[in-house]
């Protein structure tokens, strides 16, 4: 069969005056550049789990003009996360119209898959492993179906999971790709729309076979930077040991999200330096413990608030930037929280800052409680979802206080004076702590 693989690249805000902002401001530009040049790792996966006597096209929809390129294909297979799944239905059922069969994945359609089916021929929930060989199967022999559950435990063992193929990014110019070592993340923040929401629990992959995986990627990108496509990558300190010591002999600049456990971990911080590590994202979300009451279930990232300048330097000493992501809107927020904010922001030291809007994607435990208690704007408009448009009522101020107090913060902290700033005060601690870094590297790669 011929398949297209179709991935809903790129990032969208709605609101207006965002969305000029985020055009205007360098220190936004410069972080949409970068995360826009992403492929689609879910895709890749798909392709590997593709028997090799299918020819397999991989597309980014916003190089298509209408999709009338995907032409001749028997089946085309759509990623999409919220923000753009009604893109995704549009052209579903565009090709649908003109003939190819259409089978939709990802992270949405498996929290909402009868929504997905009225655009689809077939849907598949939870991990492409262990569903998508059946579809393909199904579709050749005449009898697909219209739901397909993929596993959700175990995904990375032999026999289910296979390797990326990313050959299939050949002759595009990304200089980014991802490789996932885990899937899911034990914290179970309320408002996280994170992996653990399609698994049952958190799945580690072994080391060599992450490392075989970057190895493989690497073959055909010329000098990329790797994302790892994880929730919370240090989950297992153990594992996390291994894997940045096999991380440093391997040479790749690379970035992770973690939570901030492991800056109270010293050896694992300075592997972590040592290892290539340029940068690590952290979901701080406030550094307010009132705002935290009732974030995850075991109160952890309440506990960890007043704990965020010391972690922030604990890493950064050591020349990893921290890119730290604070939540706007939480219940505990009245309108002071954004000159507080901005103020520790000031304070930290922090090389990358991430402002959001609380968001309840569907299928989150927040997205429940807020539609509960009727505080939802306007349910199933999913093209909101984008983390910075408002969708719901927060509790402690107004919808126009909160836009305006997220616009406030961005034109204060993403101008070029203030963005330049926090870059070469962290570009100093890295030259500082790279002689170190290197000491400790030394040793690992010669062993
Ligand atoms: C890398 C990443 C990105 C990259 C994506 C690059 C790309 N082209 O895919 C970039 C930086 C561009 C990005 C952007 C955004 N992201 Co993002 N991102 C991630 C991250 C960290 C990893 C995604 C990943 O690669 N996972 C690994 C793959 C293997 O998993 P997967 O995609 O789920 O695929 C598996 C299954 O879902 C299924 N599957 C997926 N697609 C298909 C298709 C078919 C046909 C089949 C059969 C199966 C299938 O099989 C795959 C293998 O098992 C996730 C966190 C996470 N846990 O996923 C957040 C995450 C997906 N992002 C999120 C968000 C909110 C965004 C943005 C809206 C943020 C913004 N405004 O900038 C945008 C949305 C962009 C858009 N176009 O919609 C949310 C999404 C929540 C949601 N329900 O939509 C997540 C979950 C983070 C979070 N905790 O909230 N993101």
């Amino acid at each position: 069969m011929r398949i297209a693989l179709v991935a809903m690249s790129g990032v969208r805000v709605r609101t207006a005056e965002l969305a000029a902002l985020g055009v205007t401001l360098p220190g936004f530009v410069r972080r949409g550049k970068v995360i826009a040049s992403l492929p689609s790792l879910g895709l890749l996966t798909v392709a590997g789990l593709t028997p090799r006597r299918h020819e397999l096209e991989y597309f980014e929809v916003d190089e298509l003009e209408d999709g009338s390129e995907i032409a001749g294909f028997d089946l085309a297979g759509i990623s999409s996360f919220t923000a753009r799944i009604d893109d995704a239905y549009a052209l579903a059922d565009r090709l649908r119209a003109g003939g190819t069969r259409v089978a939709l994945g990802g992270l949405h359609v498996s929290r909402l898959p009868g929504e997905a089916l009225e655009h689809a021929d077939a849907v598949v929930v939870n991990g492409a492993e262990g569903a998508w060989p059946r579809l393909l199967e199904d579709l050749e022999s005449g009898r697909l179906q219209r739901l397909y559950e993929g596993a959700a435990d175990r995904v990375f063992e032999s026999g289910l999971y296979a390797t990326p193929r990313f050959e299939l990014l050949q002759g595009r110019a990304y200089n980014r790709f991802t490789v996932q070592t885990s899937r899911g993340c034990p914290r179970a923040c309320e408002l996280c729309a994170a992996s653990l929401r399609i698994t049952s629990r958190f799945n580690q992959k072994p080391v060599e076979k992450v490392i075989a995986e970057v190895r493989e990627a690497r073959r055909w990108f010329a000098e990329p930077f790797l994302e790892l496509a994880d929730d919370n990558s240090f989950i297992d300190r153990r594992w996390s040991r291994d894997f940045l010591r096999a991380m440093a002999r391997e040479g790749v600049r690379w970035f992770t999200e973690t939570d901030a456990s492991l800056a109270g971990d010293p050896e694992l911080c300075d592997l972590l330096a040592a290892s290539g590590c340029k940068q690590v994202l952290i979901g701080f979300e406030s550094p307010r413990q009132r705002d935290l009451q009732g974030m995850d279930p075991a109160g952890w990232k309440r506990l960890q608030a007043p704990r965020i300048l010391r972690a922030v330097d604990a890493l950064q000493s050591r020349g990893v930037s921290v890119n730290g992501c604070f939540v706007l809107g939480l219940d505990g927020q009245t309108p002071d929280v954004f000159p507080e904010l901005l103020d520790f922001v000031q304070r930290s030291g922090l090389a990358e800052v991430q402002y959001t809007v609380l968001t309840p994607f569907p299928g989150t435990p927040l997205h429940d409680r807020l539609r509960a208690d009727g505080r939802l704007l306007h349910e199933g408009c999913w093209d909101r979802c984008t983390l910075f448009d408002v969708n719901f009522v927060p509790r402690g101020m107004t919808v126009e206080d909160l836009e305006a107090g997220l616009r406030w913060l961005f034109q204060e902290t993403y101008t070029l004076g203030a963005t330049w700033r926090r870059l070469r005060s962290f570009a100093e601690r890295q030259r500082e702590a790279a002689a170190a870094a290197a000491d400790i590297r030394a040793p690992l790669q010669a062993g």
